[in-house]
């Protein structure tokens, strides 16, 4: 695909979800890149990796990725080292999503209903292990104005043979009320371990919370943002207007937040390749495990 054609196909939501589209661009990056000549191949695959960055620009999963292409690179030939960077990530991200499927499956029980919010494919990938395990179970999902993934997963769940209920969002109370589980996936996490998700994860966390069901964040662990520990804040992604209400009266404002905070007191632990840990022994644990890229200040272009 056309690096014109990728940008849109993130920017109007068709590529979702904060690991597809970071492997989605790792891998226009990589054509692009190879179709580069050496000279200035450094300044011209910068370009190419600012132009798909900044086509979701509050993704840190995305950002880390791309940047990590072009950190600690010595005297040798660089395409074949960017080419073996990123080949690296896109291995990461295949065993790191085989190992949380894993981890997070075991959560799940027989009889329980699990329930989820908007389309995250690492909530989807432990879902579907549990079922592959055997387990008996239903899950309840809210729709997710105004772009409604929440049909996508409810989708690729059907297709599964497991049986979903699908509210609309001002039903996710009497949902999650009835809800054993509740698993969400992460756009981004701060060094404060707050997690940023869809618009209408920390309303869940909070019912969740008030009828003591647990609830897990359940990512990989790319998602962090180590910009946040050097004094910057995650951005809250504000779309168009036009996504809620086409030729809405001039006099209504619009206001389209992609994203909302979820503190970590309402998460009872988050689940990555590296296991289940509170929120902040999540990043004491990968500010340990992965030190050359989480305790850098990496530039966010
Ligand atoms: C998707 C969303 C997902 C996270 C995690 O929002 O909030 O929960 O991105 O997804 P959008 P994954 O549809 O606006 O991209 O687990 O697939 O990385």
């Amino acid at each position: 695909m056309e690096l014109d054609e990728a940008i849109k196909s993130i920017k109007s939501v068709k590529i979702q979800g904060a690991e597809n589209v970071a492997v989605f661009s790792l891998n226009v990056f990589k054509s692009e890149f190879n179709k580069l000549k050496d000279e200035n191949l450094i300044n011209d695959s910068k370009i190419i990796k600012k132009k798909l960055i900044q086509a979701r620009p509050t993704e840190p999963c995305l950002r880390n990725s791309l940047n990590y292409l072009f950190d600690n690179l010595h005297g040798g030939n660089l395409k074949e080292q960017i080419n073996e960077k990123i080949d690296f990530m896109l291995d990461f991200f295949k065993n790191s999503k085989k190992s949380i499927a894993e981890i997070g499956a075991n959560k799940i029980k027989s009889g329980m209903v699990v329930y989820t919010h908007c389309h995250s494919s690492t909530v989807i990938d432990i879902i579907k292990k549990a079922k592959k395990q055997g387990k008996k179970f239903e899950v309840y999902n809210t729709e997710t104005r105004p772009l409604l993934q929440g049909k996508t997963t409810a989708k690729e769940l059907a297709e599964e043979g497991i049986n979903i209920n699908y509210f609309i969002d001002s039903g996710m109370r009497m949902a999650i009320k009835e809800s054993d589980i509740v698993l969400l996936g992460a756009d981004s996490i701060s060094c404060e371990a707050k997690v940023i998700n869809k618009i209408g994860s920390e309303l869940a966390a909070e019912v969740a919370k008030n009828f003591d069901v647990p609830l897990y964040i359940c990512t990989n662990s790319w998602k962090y943002n180590p910009q946040t520990t050097f004094g910057f804040d995650e951005e809250i992604e504000k779309r168009n207007k036009e996504e809620i209400w086409k030729n809405a009266p001039k006099n209504v404002n619009i206001i389209n937040y992609a994203f909302e905070i979820i503190k970590p007191e309402l998460i009872s632990g988050i689940i990555s390749e590296i296991g289940i840990y509170t929120p902040y022994i999540f990043i004491d644990e990968i500010t340990r495990t992965y030190p050359e890229i989480f305790n850098k200040k990496l530039n966010n272009l």
